[in-house]
């Protein structure tokens, strides 16, 4: 990490599109040279009374929003905050949360876009390496104090001098509100700049930021709705941790206020709150992971409440096993979309008029003509269609380097600009992609390489198996073991009886679990994916 970064330069260690890539997605009109914030604005001219944003306290008509954002904007600019500052925003999904996005946005400001689940490691790191000046937080949540955060983060990155905190602020400051009068002095920003950051959302290591410039990200968002085909008659539930950039650029709030609809906020994704949510607002669309995907899809069973506006699911974050997507697209009507998504640009969906099979064994192909996917072997040489690779991209909305980031930029970039994803996938000749695990999820045992997603699927095929996580763990006999950890439906098979079910299935005996461990859960991360670096944790 660098010691001495130059706090007032937003741009610093910021990888920009060379010139003439930068060019003709200008030219091709994917990039449309605006604030990132007009998306707000500009459906706000033309519906000021549909409502825009809801949560459980309120709602606010675009033109309220709109209103809020700019006194939230004013209000920032007042207490002391710069345009080009960077800020970090950790709030619950709300309204608030909206507010606060938008108030950065448009006082000149790039948000850092954390999740509730990030602690003190993260959000320190995240501080120090943007340079952040402010802390943007709600008091508490249930299980947590952010003050208690925000006190360790001042001693940890002392830069952090403005603290605002919805709720309860303790020592710390009220959400600032000023008069938007004072809004005509913020110079407008530069398009191709960081409009905020994302945090990447691997399980190794500290996170790294991800700046996505108005540019970029505005295409991503409006290019996911389009492809979605919403509209502004429709209801996007925001079920996952909003700064995520699946339910916020996804085509998440970012898409959904770019054609005029309405976003609601939960943070309780639970089927018995979800499902009320659905009825009382006609929700339309939503997104899941993997395990909340399969959660709904047996709440279907038991649940009252009329879902029957739901009319796209998407799914994505990690893969979604075969039986679950076949089983979540009959209960839910087809609606069922697969995306395969990184914070760093790369998104791919399955389309409305792809066929079941498409839907329920792709991951989707990618939204833009101009995504520039290469599938290579482990000498970077390009793999023939149907065989496994890693997938490399470089486009309109790819990041060509982590934000002052330059050590990892080396080895995940290559040298013509191409983002390494580290995604094992194969492509059909469709296009679609098959992600079929992790370069680097690999079990060497006994000096034989064994992939933990290839385990992991014929384990879920077993029909008590809800969920299954195979780890190495450090064997003296054989480097590594495989220890598969299962979640199961009712009674769980043991050790032997899921090896006879393997061996069942043709999978071969170097690749049988040494160990088998049920457990009531698999841990997650911060937005709910299987955590396996904190499964092996538990587990040695
Ligand atoms: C999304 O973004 P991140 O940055 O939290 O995580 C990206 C990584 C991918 O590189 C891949 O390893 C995995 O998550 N992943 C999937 C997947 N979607 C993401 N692996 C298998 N199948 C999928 N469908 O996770 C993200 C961002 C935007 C939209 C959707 C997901």
């Amino acid at each position: 990490m660098p010691d001495v970064i130059a706090f007032g330069d937003l741009t610093s260690g910021f990888a920009d599109h060379p010139g003439p890539a930068a060019a003709r997605y200008r030219d091709l009109g994917l990039w449309l040279d605006l604030p990132l914030w007009r998306v707000l604005w500009d459906q706000a001219d033309a519906r000021p009374l549909a409502d825009a944003v809801s949560d459980a306290d309120r709602t606010l008509t675009y033109r309220e929003f709109v209103a809020a954002a700019q006194a939230r904007a004013a209000g920032f600019l007042d207490a002391g905050l710069r345009p080009g500052d960077r800020v970090i925003l950790q709030n619950q999904n709300s309204v608030e949360f909206a507010v606060n996005l938008f108030g950065l946005l448009r006082g000149g400001m790039a948000p850092v876009m954390t999740l509730p689940a990030h602690r003190i490691n993260e959000i320190a790191h995240l501080a120090h390496t943007a340079g952040a000046v402010g802390y943007i937080c709600h008091d508490a949540s249930k299980d947590f104090d952010y003050r208690g955060l925000a006190r360790d983060l001042v001693t940890r990155a002392p830069a952090v001098q403005s603290i605002f905190v919805t709720g309860d602020p303790a020592e710390f400051s009220p959400m600032p509100d000023g008069d938007p009068e004072s809004l005509r002095d913020v110079p407008a920003p530069d398009p191709d700049a960081p409009a905020l950051f994302l945090v990447s959302g691997g399980t190794t290591g500290l996170p790294k930021l991800i700046a996505r410039t108005h540019n970029d990200y505005r295409f991503n968002a409006q290019r996911s709705a389009e492809i979605a085909a919403l509209t502004s008659r429709d209801t996007y539930l925001v079920a996952l941790p909003a700064a995520h950039n699946f339910p916020l650029a996804c085509p998440g709030l970012l898409g959904v206020l770019s054609v005029g609809g309405h976003t609601v906020f939960t943070d309780n994704p639970s089927p018995d709150n979800t499902f009320d949510l659905i009825e009382k607002h006609h929700v339309t669309v939503v997104a899941l992971v993997p395990a909340l995907a399969q959660v709904w899809t047996a709440a279907t069973e038991w649940e009252p409440a009329d879902i029957s506006s739901l009319r796209l699911l998407q799914v994505g974050g990690a893969k979604l096993a075969e039986p679950d997507a076949i089983a979540a697209n009959a209960v839910f009507g087809g609606a069922v979309q697969q995306v395969f998504g990184m914070a760093e640009g790369l998104i791919c969906y399955t389309r409305a008029d792809d066929d079941n099979e498409i839907v329920t064994r792709t991951q989707g192909r990618p939204m833009s003509d101009l995504d520039d996917v290469r599938i290579v072997d482990d000498n970077g040489v390009d793999v023939a269609d149907g065989s496994e690779g890693e997938l490399l991209v470089r486009g309109p909305y790819t990041i060509r380097g982590y934000y002052r980031a330059d050590e990892h930029n080396a080895r995940s970039f290559t040298g013509d600009g191409y983002y390494r994803s580290g995604d094992r996938v194969r492509r059909l000749p469709s296009g679609h992609l098959m992600v079929t695990g992790r370069i680097k999820d690999t079990i060497v045992r006994g000096g034989e390489n064994v992939a933990a997603d290839d385990v992991e699927e014929n384990l879920l095929a077993h029909p008590d198996i809800r969920q299954a996580a195979v780890v190495g763990l450090p064997d003296p006999g054989l480097g590594e073991k495989i220890c598969a950890a299962i979640v199961t439906d009712g009674p769980a098979p043991d050790l032997p009886a899921v090896r006879a079910f393997l061996a069942d299935r043709g999978l071969a005996t170097f690749k049988q679990p040494d160990q088998l461990r049920v457990v009531r859960s698999l841990p997650v991360t911060a937005v709910g994916k299987i955590d396996k670096r904190t499964l092996v944790a538990q587990l040695t």
